[in-house]
């Protein structure tokens, strides 16, 4: 199902991906609205890669390095959450001490007052940790899965190319980040398992020591409580586990009624079905 990967723009993706159902590539927003309708008619889910964001600091694609970069929306296909329906994380702990990274800088070597708290309860998409293992995040306000299959909170992270870490996550639904209380059960993915990430257009420049520097693009992923077991319960933060990925931004979406989101994904869905007909008939790959 995953194909051909596009460059990517400020909430615009070009992406073509190719679609078995309807035997022809569409657009990775389309495939989406498509895999929203269909998980949300069947119980059937995955996680999603965003579709598109915005930041207070539009994204350049010509310079690697970009600065530093807040959340103000994200979308995955038709549904879209506004900043104030962003749930940023308020605390954080990790089990290890991989490298801490801003827009341009790793840290160490670079002298910083910088904290790992500083990094992920903030809503820049440009800072993070590289090469972690487990972190345990707070959100702000606590969230619950009332709105069905739709997604819950959003994972960004930096890699070259594709991400191609895996990842598992499992909700917290007590206790602190120091001493979490766990609910539901670990959810794992990656790219191997169908899960892609969704190019943001941003890009980092990390320093691997004072001299040398690597270039990596920012990706992100939508998860729906329900792929960790959560139903009713009220869920205050989540563990992220990774084997190498390199976190930069984990961020609660409010819920967004199911009927209200629901339709949306019916409509995109709707057009998706009207598009391919219509595309499938000169554009088959
Ligand atoms: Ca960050
Ligand atoms: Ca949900
Ligand atoms: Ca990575």
């Amino acid at each position: 199902m995953l194909g051909v990967a596009g460059e990517a723009g400020e909430g615009k993706f070009v992406a073509m991906i190719y679609c078995p159902v309807f035997e022809c590539c569409v657009t990775l927003p389309a495939m989406t609205r498509f895999l929203l309708v269909f998980w949300s008619l069947t119980g059937v889910a995955l996680a999603t890669p965003i579709t598109g964001i915005t930041t207070d600091n539009p994204a350049s694609n010509a310079s690697r390095a970009d600065s530093p970069a807040n959340l103000t929306s994200l979308s995955v296909g038709a549904v879209t959450w506004q900043a104030g329906q962003l749930v940023a994380i308020s605390d954080v702990s990790s089990s290890t001490s991989g490298g801490l990274y801003t827009a341009t800088t790793l840290i160490p070597p670079e002298p910083s007052t910088r904290t790992i708290a500083e990094l992920f309860t903030d809503l820049d998409i440009t800072s993070g940790k590289a090469n972690s293992v487990n972190m345990n995040m707070i959100f702000d306000t606590p969230l619950d899965n009332s709105n069905g299959a739709v997604p819950d909170f959003a994972i960004f992270e930096i890699a070259t190319t594709v991400q191609s870490d895996s990842w598992s996550v499992e909700a917290i639904v007590g206790g602190n980040a120091a001493s979490p209380i766990f609910g539901g059960s670990i959810y794992t993915f990656n790219q191997s398992s169908g899960v892609g990430f969704g190019d943001t257009g941003h890009q980092v420049r990390v320093a691997r020591n004072s001299t040398e520097f690597l270039d990596q693009d920012i990706y992100g992923v939508a998860i729906d409580f329900g792929l960790l077991g959560i139903t009713s319960e009220t869920v205050i933060g989540v563990r992220v586990q990774t084997s190498g990925g390199d976190p930069n931004l984990v961020v609660g979406l409010q819920s967004i009624p199911e009927p209200t989101a629901l339709s949306l994904l019916i409509v995109g869905g709707s057009v998706l079905v009207s598009a391919s007909r219509r595309f499938s008939r000169f554009a088959r790959c």
